[in-house]
């Protein structure tokens, strides 16, 4: 085994972190899952040589992934998690108590065997309300008709399993599974690695075309390409700077206790403030 894990995200440049042990390795249908652990961040999931999730910051993706959406619901109570095998992304939605129903659409089940077993503490896998289904996402959502008020698209980059995640057509069938106030959700990778630059592009310009109301934001992630990383917030119009929207923010926040350790309601209304090389990715 390698002393250091590296993901190289242009050409020699990337991110290293130093190794102890490889944990599990599987090359499924799909992908290749591994865990390692690591000197610094706990335990580390890749998939195919790409940083999925570590124990120590996994909570700024999770986090961001989920709330912003949730809270811009005024009663979220069937959810989508298309990917997030992890179940990181489930348990942030799973703190709402106004959910009743969680289907979770993994295609791979390693990676939920891979997370049950090294990132105890990440899935709320006990939770009645979760429904984990084993399956490909972009046909379970086709199928769905005007069924969630939340969508979720908590999958991996556009290379392989997930690149049919940035394509329109899928968000077409996102927009036909949502409720009248429907609202989505989705990971869009790092405004600093420009080979994602046209995926990102792809992704906004068509949230713009299908869903009347279309946003990113940002968060700060220290393994991910460049520790800047971008989501995608989408409705069929609860607009998610709205007054009500960061009422619902406060109140929510206070009744979870202090169990959150990056999402807060000024963290929400900042991350939409746009620097400009990123507005222009997507403009
Ligand atoms: N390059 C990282 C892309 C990660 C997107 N999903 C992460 C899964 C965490 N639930």
């Amino acid at each position: 085994m390698p002393i250091q894990f590296n993901e190289f995200y242009h050409e020699k440049t990337g991110l290293t972190i130093g190794l102890e042990k490889l944990l599990f390795s599987e090359q499924t249908d799909y992908q290749l899952v591994e865990v390692y652990e690591t000197d610094t961040w706990g335990n580390l999931m890749t998939i195919d040589g790409m940083v999925m999730l570590s124990q120590k910051d996994e909570f700024v993706y999770h986090e961001m992934v989920a709330h912003p959406v949730m809270f811009a619901h005024p009663n979220p109570e069937k959810v989508l998690i298309i990917g997030g095998g992890d179940g990181g992304t489930a348990r942030e939605v799973l703190r709402h108590p106004s959910v009743k129903h969680l289907d979770l659409v993994e295609i791979d089940e390693a990676v939920v065997r891979a997370s049950k077993e090294f990132f105890p503490g990440v899935g709320a896998w006990g939770d009645a309300r979760l429904n984990v289904l084993f399956e490909d996402g972009i046909a379970f959502v086709k199928a769905a008709r005007a069924k969630y008020d939340v969508v979720i698209i908590d999958g991996s980059d556009p290379v392989g399993p997930a690149e049919g995640l940035f394509e329109k057509e899928f968000f077409q069938y996102c927009f036909d599974a949502l409720k009248e106030d429907g609202v989505l959700s989705a990971q869009t990778e790092s405004p600093w690695v420009a080979d994602y630059h046209k995926s990102m592009k792809q992704v906004f310009d068509a949230l713009n075309d299908v869903f009347t109301e279309s946003d990113m934001y940002l968060g700060y992630i220290p393994l991910y390409p460049a520790g800047m990383w971008s989501f995608a917030y989408a409705s069929k119009g609860i607009k998610v700077q709205a007054e009500d929207v960061l009422t619902r923010v406060e109140e929510g926040l206070s009744s979870f206790g202090n169990e959150l350790k990056y999402y807060n309601k000024a963290v929400h209304q900042g991350a939409f403030a746009l620097p400009n090389f990123v507005k222009e990715i997507i403009q």
